[in-house]
């Protein structure tokens, strides 16, 4: 097990880019790291039938985004409760910010703690290769594990590994939602990249399946953290 300087990692990527699976990759070698999934976060919410669970599935249904205020609220009550305010603790942050807004207000709350973003890797997929992955993805929702019916396929057909529950499909996991959300994702990405590359913060890695990236993302990380 490695150990790392205090890292505050955000992955950018779009939709069926892989974030999820880096991040999981990522927990494996680095326990110590704690990781939030906009995605998940909101998923839950709505299982659970929370006040803004109606809106947040509106939204997710149709391939738009949750209005900023709504995950402001959200992802900053969470750092709150999980007290990742404070100067030791590594985490990294999957799918927010996802809008220059949301990147301005996080900035706003780190920096009262000088605890900011001091990562930023973008995950650079052909994203033809990412249309095949979606049909194949089933999920575990209370978790948020990620499964491929290619890539990394359940131990036992359809159940969870950990607990054998059922694994289902995402709703917005459709091809014509599908669309809509990468097409979403390249209309914001540019002002995103251009917040974090200001700070210094911006890396890239290409590659088109998860194996070739995560050693780059992997040594990244160590070059600049590892103690
Ligand atoms: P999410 O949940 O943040 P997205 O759209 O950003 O959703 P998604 O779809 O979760 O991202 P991912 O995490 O990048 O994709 O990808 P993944 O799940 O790891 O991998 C995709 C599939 O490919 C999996 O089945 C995996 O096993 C497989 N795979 C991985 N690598 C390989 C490989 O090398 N080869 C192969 N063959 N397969 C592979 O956001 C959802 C919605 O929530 C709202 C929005 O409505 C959004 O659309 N939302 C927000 N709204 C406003 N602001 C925010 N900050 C929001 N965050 C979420
Ligand atoms: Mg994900």
């Amino acid at each position: 097990m490695s150990m790392l300087r205090p890292l505050r990692l955000l992955l950018l990527g779009a939709p069926g880019s892989g974030k999820g699976t880096q991040t999981s990759k990522l927990l494996k070698l680095f326990p110590h790291i704690h990781s939030l999934s906009s995605g998940d976060v909101l998923r839950s919410q709505i299982s659970q039938g929370t006040k803004i669970s109606k809106t947040a599935s509106k939204y997710i249904k149709e391939g738009k985004l949750v209005p900023d205020d709504v995950m402001v609220g959200l992802i900053s009550s969470h750092f709150k409760q999980h007290n990742w305010l404070n100067s030791e603790t590594s985490w990294l942050l999957d799918g927010f910010p996802r809008t220059a807004n949301q990147a301005v207000e996080l900035d706003n709350w780190l920096s009262e703690t000088q605890n900011n973003i001091n990562l930023v890797v973008e995950l650079d997929v052909d994203q033809k290769v990412i249309l095949d992955r979606i049909e194949a993805r089933w999920v575990h929702i209370p978790s948020g594990r990620v499964y491929s019916l290619d890539y990394n396929p359940p131990k036992a057909p359809f159940k969870d590994d950990v607990t054998g529950e059922p694994l289902s499909k995402r709703d917005d996991d459709t091809a014509a939602v599908f669309q809509r959300r990468l097409d979403l994702y390249n209309k914001l990405l540019g002002p995103l990249k251009d917040f974090y590359s200001k700070k210094g913060v911006l890396h890239t890695v290409s590659g088109n399946t998860s194996d070739i990236i995560f050693p780059k993302l992997e040594s990244l990380i160590k070059d600049k953290f590892q103690k």
